[in-house]
């Protein structure tokens, strides 16, 4: 066989070769078979020296035409299959913008928080700072200095979670209340503030008892504060929470805190007052606790009692959205079953 014959069979069978292949290795290693310094081609050119001065460049011409025509060919197809793998690729990262979007659930308060948040308001309204603190607290400003001394029946270890002998988790707001008194600059204005907040008592969980709850404290001290003043805040409250046909009674009780004290009972939300089983046929029912700041903790706190005085109540959210709500059994606030708390939800 001729060269020129060996050249042209050359030609065919390296076209061939690089239709067949099917990847960007395949391509490259047609390459170096066929172009390559061990390749055919340069084997061809090798040849040479044994042809005659007249065949030599013409064999030579053709010879650089066919490995033009082989690089132009590997070219052609290494481009062809990088546009492949470039469009599978975009192909699989398409993005249908027009697919619906995966749904997200927005949350909301918890039915507890709703009422504390209007309470809040409420309060921010009239000029009350809105003040939370620690919920493990010191038993100075738990206890002591709400003049519940070392030996008081409350302080008992059947109450109350302690941490250590002198810190506990607190079983009410007012230690915030205290932390504020001490600090707080009469000659600055009226100390007015609620102090809203999950307490901790340790009793066993049944329908009417929680070891975990939620208060709002409310205390105002300035000169010449009454308990008309405590009576009128208590019925704007009730107003607020339960509506303007609501009235609110004071009874005697008893506090440490405070000296009076009173428990307020608001008209039943139920019979409107005309007795009910929900107020046991009295038209009351009970919802919150206050008086008269004691002069002991004002003392402890150093407000002389003889310029300052003021009122301070506990109002229990849990028991309001129990009262408002008709919800019968306190654990199911703390249970965090979605199935009972979007009720009280504006979508639920
Ligand atoms: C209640 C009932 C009555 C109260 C007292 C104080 C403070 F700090 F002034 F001593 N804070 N909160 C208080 C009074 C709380 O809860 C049923």
């Amino acid at each position: 066989m001729s060269l020129k014959d060996k050249l042209s069979e050359l030609r065919q069978r390296g076209l061939a070769d690089i239709k067949d292949s099917s990847d960007l290795k395949d391509v490259n290693q047609v390459r170096v078979q066929l172009l390559g310094k061990k390749g055919p081609i340069t084997e061809v050119l090798r040849g040479m020296r044994d042809l005659d001065a007249e065949e030599r460049p013409k064999v030579g011409a053709f010879a650089n035409e066919i490995r033009d025509d082989l690089a132009n060919a590997l070219a052609q197809r290494k481009e062809e299959l990088e546009k492949a793998v470039l469009n599978a690729q975009l192909a699989k990262e398409t993005i249908d913008v027009t697919l619906p979007g995966t749904p997200v659930a927005k949350g909301e308060p918890h039915v507890i928080q709703q009422i504390v948040d209007q309470i809040e308001d409420l309060f921010l309204g009239m000029g009350y700072q809105v003040l939370s603190g620690p919920e493990v607290e010191e038993d100075k400003y738990n206890f002591e200095m709400m003049n519940l001394p070392k030996n008081h029946p409350a302080r008992d270890m059947q109450d109350t979670f302690y941490i250590t002998k002198e810190i506990l988790m607190r079983t009410q707001t007012s230690p915030m209340q205290a932390r504020t008194l001490e600090k707080h600059d009469f000659s600055k204005g009226p100390l007015k503030m609620i102090s809203p907040g999950v307490v901790y008592r340790r009793d066993t969980d049944d329908p009417t008892h929680s070891h975990q709850f939620h208060q709002v404290e409310g205390l105002v001290i300035d000169k010449h504060i009454t308990m008309a003043d405590l009576k009128g805040t208590l019925q704007v409250l009730a107003h607020e929470l339960f509506g303007d046909k609501f009235d609110v009674r004071l009874r005697p009780s008893y506090f440490p805190f405070t000296e009076p004290s009173v428990e307020a009972d608001i008209t039943c939300f139920n019979c409107g007052g005309k007795g009910c089983k929900v107020c046991k046929n009295t038209g009351w029912i009970e919802v919150l606790g206050a008086g008269m700041v004691h002069p002991n903790v004002l003392k402890m706190a150093g407000v002389d009692p003889d310029v300052y005085g003021g009122f301070a109540f506990g109002v229990g959210p849990d028991r309001f959205a129990m009262l408002k709500y008709g919800v019968d059994d306190i654990r199911n606030f703390y249970l965090n079953d979605v199935r009972f708390l979007t009720q009280f939800t504006k979508k639920g």
